[in-house]
């Protein structure tokens, strides 16, 4: 068996920030594990640089005293992915056929179509609907709003950390209440039926708002509804089942299968979206997906640009094992980062699949990523019309 020799944290931002970790062993085979945070980049790579698998794992998660939190877990996860693909490696097998083997031929994913307006929101939809994609996300403008999250200015490369300094942009629950389900209606109109429709509410509602809002969606059959509240108070999700049929999707804050315990075995939720990265990597996210199959939860990995392609290529080796695969979300990289961390994972037809390579299949060019300095960029906040930061 190879020992360990050593590890290394490598920072870059082809595009945006990445934190990578890269476990070095005495055959000249390595890991790779993602450890991006977005907006606090820096704290992971401190915690990794200053300071399993099942039993190392349990060693940095017990052993730290301090349990869970983002940047912990980030942490843990980047070990943790890394050693799964040094053992997949060592077996000379793509890591899916560690995890048991494939229950599906492709990963089905979800792309970004945004716009400032319906129309616009609604082309890029084709768009994605004319590439082969079979699940879309909506976001548009919202009428009276200079600025939204999550509608990019790009029409491909979404970056929501956009600021030195965190921006600040302005919101009104009833305007957004207004728009989305007039959005919905004319893209089921426009889009047909056999294409999946997704929206992210980004935690910006009330749980009785977001039970409005499902309902007011159920006639166009969305996939799901995301991140409808904050998720704090788990039991908050009860009030929205009560209301509507819409599916329910969130966790892609969440870092532990504490943090979903509630929502996912009282079956408050549909789709939950914690992934390898910011939750502690293969190991755990495979102890959440286990415990999410008995209450009838599938999985629905948050796959944003700020997650790696190191943790794509992880994420997409699990979606392809995972008895309860729902569907895992996919917004492309820069040709920047693409060329900084090449990988085997590919797409086609709606699906994407990690490919044949032994272990996760996504390799590091360190002399690339040298190019690229670390950028300070924060995430932004919303206020309310009259300043308020209410409860997102
Ligand atoms: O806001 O990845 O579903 N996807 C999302 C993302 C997240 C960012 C946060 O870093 O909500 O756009
Ligand atoms: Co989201």
């Amino acid at each position: 068996m190879p020992i360990i020799t050593g590890a290394k944290v490598v920072v870059t931002c082809p595009g945006r920030n990445f934190v990578t970790l890269k476990i070095e062993t005495d055959q000249g085979l390595y890991g790779l594990g993602d450890a991006t945070l977005n907006g606090r980049e820096l704290a992971v790579a401190s915690y990794l640089q200053d300071h399993v698998i099942e039993d190392i794992w349990q060693f940095l998660y017990r052993g730290a005293y301090w349990r869970r939190g983002p940047v912990t877990m980030s942490a843990i996860a980047a070990v943790d992915t890394a050693l799964w693909d040094i053992k997949a490696k060592i077996a000379g097998l793509p890591l899916y056929q560690l995890l048991g083997g494939a229950s599906r031929q492709g990963v089905m994913v979800y792309g970004h179509a945004n716009g400032a307006d319906i129309d616009a929101t609604i082309d890029s939809a084709r768009d994605y609907q004319q590439q082969g994609y079979r699940a879309i996300r909506l976001q548009s403008g919202v009428p009276g709003l200079a600025s939204a999250y999550g509608v990019s200015k790009d029409k491909y490369f979404y970056e929501p950390a956009d600021g030195d300094l965190p921006r600040e942009n302005q919101w009104s629950t009833e305007r957004y209440l207004r728009s989305v389900p007039e959005l919905f209606e004319r893209a089921r109109a426009i889009l047909g039926d056999d294409v999946h429709l997704l929206h992210d509410a980004h935690h910006r509602l009330s749980p009785i708002e977001a039970g409005r809002l499902g309902r007011d969606l159920e006639p166009y059959r969305p996939f799901w509804l995301e991140d409808p509240t904050p998720a704090e108070n788990q039991a908050g999700f009860r009030i929205i089942r009560q209301h509507t049929t819409t599916p329910i999707a969130v966790g892609e804050v969440f870092n532990s299968i504490w943090d979903c315990k509630q929502l996912i075995e009282d079956q408050l939720i549909d789709y939950i979206r914690t992934t390898v990265v910011h939750a502690g990597g293969i190991t755990h996210l495979r102890r959440i997906a286990d415990f999410a199959a008995l209450h009838d939860v599938r999985t629905g990995c948050h796959g944003a640009t700020d997650l790696s392609p190191v943790c794509m290529g992880a994420a997409l080796h699990f979606d392809l094992s995972v008895p309860n695969f729902g569907v895992q979300e996919y917004m492309r990289h820069t040709p920047e980062t693409d060329a900084v961390f090449p990988h085997a994972y590919s797409f086609a037809d709606g699906y994407l699949h990690p490919g044949e390579e032994p272990g996760i299949g996504v390799d590091i060019d360190e002399a690339a990523a040298a190019k690229y300095p670390y950028r300070r960029a924060y995430l932004p906040v919303n206020r309310l019309e009259d300043g308020t930061m209410f409860n997102w």
